[in-house]
Protein backbone atom coordinates (compact mmCIF):
# COMPACT_ATOMS: atom_id res chain seq x y z
CA UNK A 1 0.00 0.00 0.00
CA UNK A 2 1.04 3.93 -0.59
CA UNK A 3 1.04 5.81 2.19
CA UNK A 4 2.93 9.54 2.35
CA UNK A 5 5.03 10.52 5.20
CA UNK A 6 2.15 12.57 6.60
CA UNK A 7 -0.11 9.91 6.80
CA UNK A 8 2.14 7.47 8.69
CA UNK A 9 2.66 10.67 11.18
CA UNK A 10 -1.39 10.45 11.64
CA UNK A 11 -2.00 6.80 11.63
CA UNK A 12 1.03 6.75 14.42
CA UNK A 13 1.62 9.00 16.41
CA UNK A 14 0.46 12.03 16.07
CA UNK A 15 -3.64 10.37 16.55
CA UNK A 16 -2.81 9.32 19.98
CA UNK A 17 -0.03 12.11 21.24
CA UNK A 18 -1.07 12.67 24.89
CA UNK A 19 0.29 16.15 24.77
CA UNK A 20 -1.66 17.45 22.24
CA UNK A 21 -3.81 20.34 23.75
CA UNK A 22 -6.70 22.65 22.71
CA UNK A 23 -8.54 24.81 25.02
CA UNK A 24 -11.47 26.66 25.69
CA UNK A 25 -12.00 30.28 28.00
CA UNK A 26 -14.95 31.59 30.30
CA UNK A 27 -14.99 34.30 31.59
CA UNK A 28 -14.41 34.58 35.45
CA UNK A 29 -15.83 36.79 38.24
CA UNK A 30 -13.87 38.76 40.67
CA UNK A 31 -10.48 39.30 38.79
CA UNK A 32 -12.70 39.85 34.89
CA UNK A 33 -12.24 43.27 33.22
CA UNK A 34 -12.61 46.47 35.73
CA UNK A 35 -11.76 49.97 33.84
CA UNK A 36 -8.98 51.84 35.36
CA UNK A 37 -7.60 48.06 37.16
CA UNK A 38 -4.55 46.34 35.63
CA UNK A 39 -4.70 42.29 36.17
CA UNK A 40 -2.37 40.63 34.58
CA UNK A 41 0.57 38.03 34.40
CA UNK A 42 -0.94 35.26 37.14
CA UNK A 43 1.44 32.66 38.90
CA UNK A 44 0.15 29.18 38.91
CA UNK A 45 -2.76 28.67 41.45
CA UNK A 46 -2.24 26.34 44.59
CA UNK A 47 -5.19 24.59 46.46
CA UNK A 48 -4.62 24.96 50.40
CA UNK A 49 -7.74 23.28 52.74
CA UNK A 50 -10.05 23.52 49.57
CA UNK A 51 -9.47 26.70 49.29
CA UNK A 52 -7.56 27.82 45.45
CA UNK A 53 -4.95 30.68 45.83
CA UNK A 54 -3.50 32.97 42.82
CA UNK A 55 -0.99 35.95 42.74
CA UNK A 56 -1.09 38.37 39.92
CA UNK A 57 0.32 42.14 38.76
CA UNK A 58 -2.44 44.25 39.50
CA UNK A 59 -1.96 48.30 38.75
CA UNK A 60 -4.82 51.24 39.31
CA UNK A 61 -3.74 53.60 36.59
CA UNK A 62 -5.34 57.23 36.07
CA UNK A 63 -4.87 56.28 32.25
CA UNK A 64 -3.54 54.26 29.38
CA UNK A 65 -0.24 53.57 29.46
CA UNK A 66 1.61 57.06 28.30
CA UNK A 67 5.41 55.38 27.12
CA UNK A 68 8.65 55.55 28.64
CA UNK A 69 8.96 58.75 26.71
CA UNK A 70 6.08 60.63 29.30
CA UNK A 71 6.23 58.49 32.08
CA UNK A 72 6.15 60.10 35.58
CA UNK A 73 6.13 59.04 38.96
CA UNK A 74 2.23 58.84 38.55
CA UNK A 75 1.63 57.85 34.86
CA UNK A 76 2.62 54.81 33.65
CA UNK A 77 5.12 53.64 30.75
CA UNK A 78 3.56 50.26 30.57
CA UNK A 79 0.68 48.01 31.74
CA UNK A 80 2.60 46.49 34.18
CA UNK A 81 3.87 49.49 35.38
CA UNK A 82 3.32 50.84 38.75
CA UNK A 83 2.13 47.37 39.78
CA UNK A 84 2.10 45.26 42.98
CA UNK A 85 1.57 41.74 43.76
CA UNK A 86 -2.17 40.89 44.80
CA UNK A 87 -3.67 37.78 45.33
CA UNK A 88 -7.09 36.33 45.27
CA UNK A 89 -8.90 33.02 46.48
CA UNK A 90 -11.84 30.72 44.97
CA UNK A 91 -13.39 27.59 45.80
CA UNK A 92 -14.53 26.74 42.39
CA UNK A 93 -12.14 28.48 40.39
CA UNK A 94 -14.63 30.62 38.60
CA UNK A 95 -15.55 33.57 40.68
CA UNK A 96 -12.36 34.82 42.65
CA UNK A 97 -12.50 37.15 45.53
CA UNK A 98 -9.66 39.88 45.36
CA UNK A 99 -8.21 39.55 49.01
CA UNK A 100 -5.64 42.57 48.71
CA UNK A 101 -1.68 43.31 48.64
CA UNK A 102 0.59 40.26 49.02
CA UNK A 103 3.85 42.28 47.91
CA UNK A 104 4.35 45.68 47.53
CA UNK A 105 6.22 48.34 45.86
CA UNK A 106 9.29 49.39 48.49
CA UNK A 107 10.25 52.67 49.33
CA UNK A 108 12.43 55.42 47.92
CA UNK A 109 15.80 54.17 46.29
CA UNK A 110 14.66 50.57 47.09
CA UNK A 111 15.80 47.96 44.53
CA UNK A 112 11.64 47.57 43.99
CA UNK A 113 10.93 50.94 43.95
CA UNK A 114 9.01 50.78 40.63
CA UNK A 115 7.08 47.77 40.77
CA UNK A 116 6.87 44.83 41.81
CA UNK A 117 4.83 42.23 39.29
CA UNK A 118 4.90 38.84 37.49
CA UNK A 119 4.70 36.16 39.88
CA UNK A 120 5.11 32.62 40.48
CA UNK A 121 4.43 30.59 43.52
CA UNK A 122 5.53 27.59 45.34
CA UNK A 123 4.41 26.00 48.31
CA UNK A 124 7.22 24.10 49.91
CA UNK A 125 7.38 22.23 53.56
CA UNK A 126 4.50 24.61 55.10
CA UNK A 127 6.09 27.48 53.70
CA UNK A 128 5.04 29.72 50.68
CA UNK A 129 7.66 31.72 48.18
CA UNK A 130 7.09 34.27 45.67
CA UNK A 131 9.17 34.59 43.16
CA UNK A 132 8.17 37.99 41.00
CA UNK A 133 9.99 40.73 38.85
CA UNK A 134 11.47 44.20 40.09
CA UNK A 135 11.86 47.25 38.87
CA UNK A 136 13.93 50.35 39.88
CA UNK A 137 12.88 53.74 39.39
CA UNK A 138 13.12 55.36 36.89
CA UNK A 139 12.48 52.42 35.05
CA UNK A 140 13.33 52.77 31.16
CA UNK A 141 13.11 50.52 28.56
CA UNK A 142 16.80 49.16 29.41
CA UNK A 143 16.66 49.94 33.08
CA UNK A 144 17.85 46.19 33.90
CA UNK A 145 15.18 44.35 36.12
CA UNK A 146 15.68 41.13 38.04
CA UNK A 147 14.10 39.38 40.34
CA UNK A 148 13.46 38.93 44.13
CA UNK A 149 11.22 36.93 46.28
CA UNK A 150 9.14 36.55 49.58
CA UNK A 151 7.93 34.02 52.02
CA UNK A 152 5.24 33.65 54.07
CA UNK A 153 3.94 30.64 56.74
CA UNK A 154 0.90 31.29 55.43
CA UNK A 155 -0.41 32.52 52.18
CA UNK A 156 -2.53 34.98 53.62
CA UNK A 157 0.69 36.62 54.63
CA UNK A 158 2.64 38.45 55.76
CA UNK A 159 5.34 38.22 53.15
CA UNK A 160 9.05 38.79 54.41
CA UNK A 161 10.94 40.03 50.98
CA UNK A 162 14.37 38.87 50.51
CA UNK A 163 17.33 41.86 51.08
CA UNK A 164 18.26 41.93 47.51
CA UNK A 165 17.81 40.93 44.45
CA UNK A 166 18.14 36.90 43.55
CA UNK A 167 18.45 36.72 40.30
CA UNK A 168 19.96 39.53 37.91
CA UNK A 169 20.81 39.99 34.58
CA UNK A 170 23.76 38.82 32.68
CA UNK A 171 25.99 41.82 33.35
CA UNK A 172 27.55 41.58 29.46
CA UNK A 173 26.24 44.59 26.58
CA UNK A 174 26.34 47.77 26.71
CA UNK A 175 23.31 50.55 26.01
CA UNK A 176 21.23 53.25 26.41
CA UNK A 177 19.36 52.95 29.34
CA UNK A 178 16.38 55.54 27.55
CA UNK A 179 17.03 53.84 24.32
CA UNK A 180 15.93 50.86 22.12
CA UNK A 181 17.73 47.20 23.17
CA UNK A 182 18.20 46.85 19.35
CA UNK A 183 20.10 50.31 19.46
CA UNK A 184 23.40 48.19 21.56
CA UNK A 185 26.66 50.09 22.00
CA UNK A 186 27.78 46.61 22.80
CA UNK A 187 25.59 43.13 22.33
CA UNK A 188 25.50 41.04 25.44
CA UNK A 189 24.13 37.58 26.68
CA UNK A 190 20.66 36.55 25.64
CA UNK A 191 19.41 37.49 29.00
CA UNK A 192 21.89 40.76 29.75
CA UNK A 193 18.82 43.30 29.37
CA UNK A 194 16.31 41.95 31.87
CA UNK A 195 15.29 38.79 33.73
CA UNK A 196 11.32 38.27 33.92
CA UNK A 197 8.27 35.90 34.36
CA UNK A 198 10.03 34.10 36.92
CA UNK A 199 8.63 29.93 38.18
CA UNK A 200 9.88 28.14 41.36
CA UNK A 201 10.15 24.42 41.18
CA UNK A 202 11.76 21.95 43.50
CA UNK A 203 13.10 19.17 42.33
CA UNK A 204 15.84 16.59 42.78
CA UNK A 205 16.51 18.59 46.22
CA UNK A 206 17.34 22.12 44.85
CA UNK A 207 15.77 25.03 43.83
CA UNK A 208 14.99 25.77 39.77
CA UNK A 209 14.38 29.44 39.41
CA UNK A 210 12.86 29.28 35.71
CA UNK A 211 13.20 32.99 33.96
CA UNK A 212 12.56 34.57 30.33
CA UNK A 213 15.11 36.67 29.53
CA UNK A 214 15.77 39.10 27.10
CA UNK A 215 19.46 40.43 25.62
CA UNK A 216 20.94 43.46 25.14
CA UNK A 217 21.22 44.05 21.00
CA UNK A 218 18.25 41.93 20.32
CA UNK A 219 15.23 42.64 18.88
CA UNK A 220 12.54 42.97 21.83
CA UNK A 221 10.27 40.33 21.36
CA UNK A 222 13.45 37.80 21.05
CA UNK A 223 12.56 36.04 24.19
CA UNK A 224 13.87 32.54 25.47
CA UNK A 225 13.99 30.81 28.81
CA UNK A 226 16.62 29.98 31.29
CA UNK A 227 17.15 28.16 34.80
CA UNK A 228 18.98 28.93 37.83
CA UNK A 229 19.58 26.75 40.41
CA UNK A 230 20.13 26.63 44.27
CA UNK A 231 20.40 24.52 47.37
CA UNK A 232 17.94 27.23 49.07
CA UNK A 233 15.22 29.40 47.69
CA UNK A 234 16.64 32.24 48.69
CA UNK A 235 19.88 31.35 46.79
CA UNK A 236 22.71 31.72 45.76
CA UNK A 237 21.43 30.92 42.08
CA UNK A 238 23.86 29.49 40.04
CA UNK A 239 22.51 29.91 36.09
CA UNK A 240 22.60 26.68 33.92
CA UNK A 241 25.46 26.51 31.24
CA UNK A 242 22.94 25.18 29.07
CA UNK A 243 21.25 28.23 29.17
CA UNK A 244 19.02 29.83 27.42
CA UNK A 245 16.96 26.03 27.53
CA UNK A 246 14.31 26.76 24.71
CA UNK A 247 15.03 29.33 21.89
CA UNK A 248 11.52 31.10 21.73
CA UNK A 249 8.75 31.21 24.68
CA UNK A 250 7.54 34.43 26.04
CA UNK A 251 5.90 34.23 29.95
CA UNK A 252 7.40 31.33 31.76
CA UNK A 253 4.57 28.53 32.04
CA UNK A 254 5.91 25.12 33.44
CA UNK A 255 5.17 22.06 35.27
CA UNK A 256 6.66 18.76 36.60
CA UNK A 257 5.76 15.27 34.95
CA UNK A 258 7.62 12.44 35.84
CA UNK A 259 10.55 13.75 36.86
CA UNK A 260 11.17 15.88 33.96
CA UNK A 261 9.66 20.10 33.56
CA UNK A 262 7.23 20.53 30.74
CA UNK A 263 6.79 23.87 29.65
CA UNK A 264 3.80 26.03 27.28
CA UNK A 265 6.63 28.09 24.75
CA UNK A 266 3.86 30.58 23.83
CA UNK A 267 4.57 33.76 21.69
CA UNK A 268 7.52 34.04 20.45
CA UNK A 269 10.50 32.51 18.52
CA UNK A 270 10.45 29.96 16.10
CA UNK A 271 9.14 27.10 18.39
CA UNK A 272 6.45 29.07 19.88
CA UNK A 273 3.07 27.49 19.98
CA UNK A 274 4.63 24.48 21.49
CA UNK A 275 4.19 22.03 24.68
CA UNK A 276 7.99 21.00 25.50
CA UNK A 277 9.41 18.30 27.88
CA UNK A 278 12.58 18.02 29.45
CA UNK A 279 13.22 14.88 31.76
CA UNK A 280 16.21 16.31 33.09
CA UNK A 281 14.39 20.12 33.35
CA UNK A 282 17.21 21.31 30.47
CA UNK A 283 16.88 19.73 27.40
CA UNK A 284 13.60 20.92 26.01
CA UNK A 285 11.59 18.85 23.15
CA UNK A 286 8.81 19.50 21.30
CA UNK A 287 6.17 17.28 22.27
CA UNK A 288 2.82 18.97 20.53
CA UNK A 289 1.69 22.38 18.61
CA UNK A 290 -0.95 24.30 19.79
CA UNK A 291 -3.16 26.87 18.78
CA UNK A 292 -4.76 30.09 20.24
CA UNK A 293 -2.95 28.85 23.82
CA UNK A 294 -3.90 30.86 27.09
CA UNK A 295 -1.06 33.82 27.39
CA UNK A 296 0.98 33.77 30.38
CA UNK A 297 -1.01 30.53 31.76
CA UNK A 298 -1.27 30.07 34.94
CA UNK A 299 -2.02 26.30 35.61
CA UNK A 300 -3.31 24.25 38.92
CA UNK A 301 -0.43 23.28 40.75
CA UNK A 302 -0.82 19.83 41.50
CA UNK A 303 0.95 17.49 44.04
CA UNK A 304 4.27 15.37 42.20
CA UNK A 305 1.88 12.00 42.44
CA UNK A 306 -1.16 13.66 40.95
CA UNK A 307 0.79 14.40 37.70
CA UNK A 308 0.70 11.10 36.13
CA UNK A 309 -0.32 12.51 32.42
CA UNK A 310 1.73 14.75 30.44
CA UNK A 311 -1.05 17.31 30.98
CA UNK A 312 -1.67 16.76 34.29
CA UNK A 313 -0.42 19.72 35.44
CA UNK A 314 -1.74 21.54 32.87
CA UNK A 315 -5.20 20.86 32.94
CA UNK A 316 -6.87 24.34 33.79
CA UNK A 317 -6.04 27.87 35.03
CA UNK A 318 -6.48 31.41 34.95
CA UNK A 319 -4.84 33.76 31.81
CA UNK A 320 -4.55 37.09 30.75
CA UNK A 321 -6.34 38.85 28.21
CA UNK A 322 -3.90 41.94 26.85
CA UNK A 323 -5.88 45.30 26.14
CA UNK A 324 -3.25 47.17 24.09
CA UNK A 325 -3.77 50.88 23.21
CA UNK A 326 -0.74 51.90 21.56
CA UNK A 327 -2.34 51.92 18.27
CA UNK A 328 -4.15 54.90 19.36
CA UNK A 329 -1.14 56.36 21.00
CA UNK A 330 0.04 56.25 17.57
CA UNK A 331 -2.71 57.56 15.38
CA UNK A 332 -1.84 60.77 17.87
CA UNK A 333 -4.57 60.48 20.52
CA UNK A 334 -2.90 61.83 24.08
CA UNK A 335 -2.95 58.85 26.27
CA UNK A 336 -4.62 61.16 29.33
CA UNK A 337 -7.65 61.22 27.05
CA UNK A 338 -8.33 57.67 26.80
CA UNK A 339 -8.35 57.11 30.54
CA UNK A 340 -12.70 56.45 30.13
CA UNK A 341 -11.81 54.29 27.33
CA UNK A 342 -13.24 50.61 27.65
CA UNK A 343 -9.72 49.11 26.12
CA UNK A 344 -6.77 49.35 27.76
CA UNK A 345 -7.11 47.80 30.80
CA UNK A 346 -6.07 43.94 30.78
CA UNK A 347 -8.28 41.42 32.65
CA UNK A 348 -7.93 37.88 33.36
CA UNK A 349 -9.94 34.80 32.29
CA UNK A 350 -9.81 31.37 32.91
CA UNK A 351 -8.79 28.53 30.34
CA UNK A 352 -9.28 24.57 30.03
CA UNK A 353 -7.88 22.17 28.22
CA UNK A 354 -10.83 21.27 25.59
CA UNK A 355 -10.32 17.45 24.75
CA UNK A 356 -13.35 17.11 22.78
CA UNK A 357 -11.77 15.26 19.41
CA UNK A 358 -8.72 17.22 19.90
CA UNK A 359 -6.34 15.95 17.34
CA UNK A 360 -8.99 17.01 14.48
CA UNK A 361 -9.47 20.21 15.39
C1 LIG B 1 4.75 40.09 30.61
C2 LIG B 1 5.97 39.39 31.11
C3 LIG B 1 6.79 40.38 31.92
C4 LIG B 1 7.19 41.51 31.07
C5 LIG B 1 5.89 42.17 30.87
C6 LIG B 1 5.36 42.18 32.26
O1 LIG B 1 3.84 39.34 29.93
O2 LIG B 1 6.69 38.80 30.08
O3 LIG B 1 5.92 40.99 32.85
O4 LIG B 1 8.08 42.36 31.77
O5 LIG B 1 5.08 41.35 30.01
Amino acid sequence: MTVSAAMQRFEGPDKSNPWFAKFKYSTITGLGYEKGIVRRDPSAIIAIDGRYYIWYTRAAHPCTPVGFGRMTDELPATPWDLADVWYATSTDGHHWDEQGPAVQRGGAGAYDERGVFTPGILAHEGRYYLVYQVALSPNYRCTPESIAIAWADSPDGPWTKSPAPILEPDPSGEVDERGDPEQAAVKGAWDSLQVHDPELLYRDGKFWLYYKGEGIGYHHMESKWGVATADSPFGPYTKSPFNPVTNSGHEVVVWQYKGGVAGLVNRCGPEKNTIQYAPDGINFEIKSRVVVPPQAAAPLRLDDSDNTEPLSGFNWGISHVIQASSHLIKQGRDPLSLADIDEPWDFLIRWELDNDRREYI
